[in-house]
């Protein structure tokens, strides 16, 4: 009879796994859909431009080695000076294209028969609206595809129940067994307890020691409100990690030290009103303090700025940035979403007297020690603005504008002195998941000194060029 069970159970777990593999290996087939949509379609669809451009029908114009090539490390190709890859990065405003060094070629031709036979299947596009009946083949395909996923999921999901339930009926039958040795489990539990609290906590002092170099704490902050954002950074770290500790090393060892062992009696212990006033006023005087000296350091960041400030505008899009300077006359031009397009991507009015002399540039330059109000305006999704060095971070949102005031204090060449790094650059990053090409979001900041700024700034061109009468700009 025992025998019998063991033999269902075995054969339940195998006729499982073997549904699996199987189910794997029908997945091999799409794997060319798979990693199309895993990789790519951030950037390219199939019809339509998107970072990149449209793939139909690019296996009838480039030869399949070209595009292995180029789909492997696009960079490379267009260094080794092909002709046909320097063309296309031209065409695209030398946006540079992912390397894919990871795919072998038989991933990659996979990818590209997939791209064949989407450019054969009828466009989405070309669907009437409204006839619900006509769901053209591609949107069939779609649902199938999704469809196998989750239900290959939904089986795997299945699988591990199934696992699991097994391997506790085995691990079960051992316990048994042991029960009968009659093994003290609060005996060993509560050593483990020991054993967890002691191992986690030097793990966390080796992570200090080790990782704590590449915090940006070590090189100090570039910005002036940055020293108060650290020190109370720092405070808090110190606080918290104190009461961490010990209320770790408690409750752990009280877990050791207080296991049941068949004598002792829990002591019954309702409240106790002086304990309890202490661990509540004592917090609150704490976290009172900090919230406070907190808040008087944001009002300062985002309150008005002083009259001396410098306008800047950062402008977020899928993916990438821009920022626009005020020029001579200090003032931003007003902006329009609907003048968004190719020659005008931030939407400037060009018609407002205030725009004629902005200026657009792809490469932040600030001037060390000089305020600046910076505003930030989103095209598209919500986006983070975030330059580390500074201390600064603010959501960049649709239709809602967003401000912050900093002065940098560390030039670049002085950071690069202090950090011992001769290509240390300062960086603004988003940091909103916004889309497959998030990671892309970044744009180099540059701190120069007075003279310095000046002179990137005057070969800068304004914005509505015939307009200005000293154009290129010279001053701010
Ligand atoms: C980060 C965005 C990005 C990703 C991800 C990306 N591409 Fe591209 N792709 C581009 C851009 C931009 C171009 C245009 C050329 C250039 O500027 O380098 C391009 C060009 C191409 C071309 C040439 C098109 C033509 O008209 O000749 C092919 C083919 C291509 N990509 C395939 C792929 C495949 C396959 C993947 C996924 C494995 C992929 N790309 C992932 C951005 C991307
Ligand atoms: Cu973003």
């Amino acid at each position: 009879m025992k025998i019998f069970k063991l033999l269902l159970r075995t054969t339940l777990f195998l006729v499982l796994m073997f549904s699996l593999v199987s189910g794997l290996l029908a997945q091999s087939a799409v794997e060319g859909k798979t990693l199309y949509q895993a990789n790519c379609t951030s950037c390219h669809a199939i019809n339509e431009k998107v970072v990149g451009p449209a793939l139909k029908d690019v296996h009838k114009r480039r030869e399949e080695a070209w595009l292995v090539k180029w789909i492997r490390n696009s960079q490379k190709l267009i260094q080794s000076g092909d002709p046909v890859a320097v063309q296309l990065y031209k065409e695209n405003n030398e946006s540079p294209m992912t390397a894919f060094e990871q795919l072998s070629d038989v991933q990659i031709k996979s990818i590209i028969t997939y791209i064949k036979s989407e450019s054969e299947a009828p466009a989405k596009t070309a669907v009437i609206a409204g006839t619900t009946a006509a769901v053209g083949p591609t949107d069939a395909k779609e649902s199938e595809f999704t469809d196998s996923i989750n239900w290959l999921l939904v089986l795997i999901s299945v699988l591990l129940i199934a696992v699991i339930i097994y391997v506790f009926g085995i691990l079960s039958k051992i316990g048994d067994i042991e029960g009968k040795k009659t093994i003290n489990w609060n005996s060993i539990n509560s050593k483990l307890m020991l054993i967890f609290v002691v191992v986690g906590l030097l793990a966390t002092v080796w992570e200090f020691m080790v990782h704590g170099k590449l915090t940006y704490f070590n090189e100090g902050s570039a910005s002036v409100h940055g020293e108060e954002y650290d020190n109370m950074f720092m405070i808090t770290l110190v606080i918290t990690g104190v009461v961490f500790i010990i209320t770790q090393i408690l409750l752990f060892w009280y877990g050791f030290k207080y296991k049941a062992d068949g004598k002792r009696k829990a002591l019954y212990y309702p409240d106790n009103h002086k304990l309890e006033l202490w661990w509540t006023i004592i917090p609150a005087i704490v976290l009172t303090v900090l919230v406070i000296r907190g808040l008087i350091t944001w009002t300062n960041m985002t309150t008005k700025p002083e009259t001396s400030s410098r306008n800047i505008e950062v402008f977020a899009y899928q993916f990438g940035w821009n920022a626009r300077y005020a020029g001579t006359d200090n003032k931003l031009g007003r902006h329009n979403f609907r003048e968004v397009g190719k020659v005008n991507p931030l939407g400037v009015d060009t018609n407002d007297a205030n725009a004629y002399d902005d200026i657009v540039v792809s490469e932040l330059h600030l001037e060390v020690n000089q305020p600046i109000e910076m505003s930030f305006r989103a095209k598209d999704v919500i986006h983070s603005a975030y330059f580390p060095h500074f201390r600064t971070q603010m959501n960049v949102v649709p239709g809602l504008p967003t401000r912050f005031n900093f002065t940098p204090s560390v030039t670049t060449a002085e950071m690069r002195t202090k950090k011992n790094d001769s290509n240390f650059d300062y960086i603004l990053l988003c940091n909103k998941i916004c889309g497959g090409a998030h990671y892309r979001m970044k744009m180099k900041v540059i701190v120069d000194t007075k003279e310095e700024y000046q002179k990137w700034l005057s070969t800068q061109p304004a914005l509505v060029a015939g307009k200005v009468s000293n154009s290129p700009v010279a001053m701010n």
